[in-house]
């Protein structure tokens, strides 16, 4: 019999029901044995640190990759930056980082490029193949010089979710320096659209849609998500519950 990792992660659930059942205190339960925690231990015990999300064919390319979420930011900062073909815009890199960067559309041009044909899965029940052309996030991150006390990447975005909270996500380090996780300008060949999240979106392969921060305005490197919004790590997991970590 093969046993794929879907099988093992199948096992490994109904453990976790098992376990879950017997697991007297709630809190003990809760931090070890979350369906969340597990499902990472499971995904990241399985899989390599490096493993690659599957790649497909030019041919497989979606001829439509749906907008979802913000389709345009619209703030009149965002405005002004679009107008002027975002020759003003910078990703601002901050946080434990030995020194800040700031770096414009064309600094991030001249950087080694990776492309990537992934699938986009979204929790609302679509998929998407597209193209992608970015920097890795290790290029910026070893850029940077990431301080050894850093845990966490988290993004900011340029849109306003309500009353001027900006979309925001995060990731480990161990997706952070996935040679598939990428600071995306291109989309199928083309600049990205404003509706995919013009100038820069992340693509971290592994992981569902929501993860997928588009409009980026900067990246900051954190010890700890507990400051960050309502410490959840992003603006779904703090608004409606969503898994931090989304692996697919
Ligand atoms: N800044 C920002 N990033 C975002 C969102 C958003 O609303 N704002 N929506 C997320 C969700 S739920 C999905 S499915 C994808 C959609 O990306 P797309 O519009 O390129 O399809 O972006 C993600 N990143
Ligand atoms: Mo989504």
């Amino acid at each position: 019999m093969i046993l794929t990792r879907r099988h093992l992660l199948l096992g490994a659930t109904a453990t976790l029901s098992g376990c879950d059942r017997l697991a007297r205190n709630e809190s003990f339960r809760e931090t070890l044995f979350s369906a969340e925690n597990f499902h990472k231990w499971a995904q990241r015990g399985l899989m390599a640190p490096d493993a690659l999300a599957r790649e497909f064919r030019p041919d497989q390319i979606s001829p439509v990759f749906r907008a979802n979420g913000t389709a345009n930011p619209n703030t009149p900062a965002y405005k002004a930056l679009w107008r002027n073909g975002f020759a003003d815009w910078r990703l601002q890199v901050g946080g434990l980082v030995a020194r800040d960067l700031s770096l414009s559309l064309s600094q991030l041009r001249a950087l080694p490029h990776r492309e990537q044909i992934t699938r986009h899965d979204c929790v609302e029940g679509w998929s998407a193949i597209g193209k992608w052309r970015g920097v890795r996030l290790k290029t910026i991150l070893d850029g940077a010089g990431l301080r050894s006390s850093a845990r966490y990447i988290v993004f900011r975005c340029a849109d306003d979710m309500g009353g001027g909270r900006p979309y925001y996500e995060s990731i480990d380090l161990a997706d952070a320096f996935h040679p598939q996780t990428i600071l995306a300008f291109a989309l199928n060949d083309r600049p990205l659209s404003v509706a995919n999240g013009a100038p820069l979106r992340l693509r971290v392969e592994r992981q569902l849609g929501y993860k997928q921060a588009k409009y980026l305005m900067g990246i900051e490197a954190v010890d700890s998500l507990a400051a960050i919004g309502k410490g959840k790590g992003g603006f779904w997991e703090d608004h409606a519950d969503y898994d931090w970590y989304a692996g697919i």
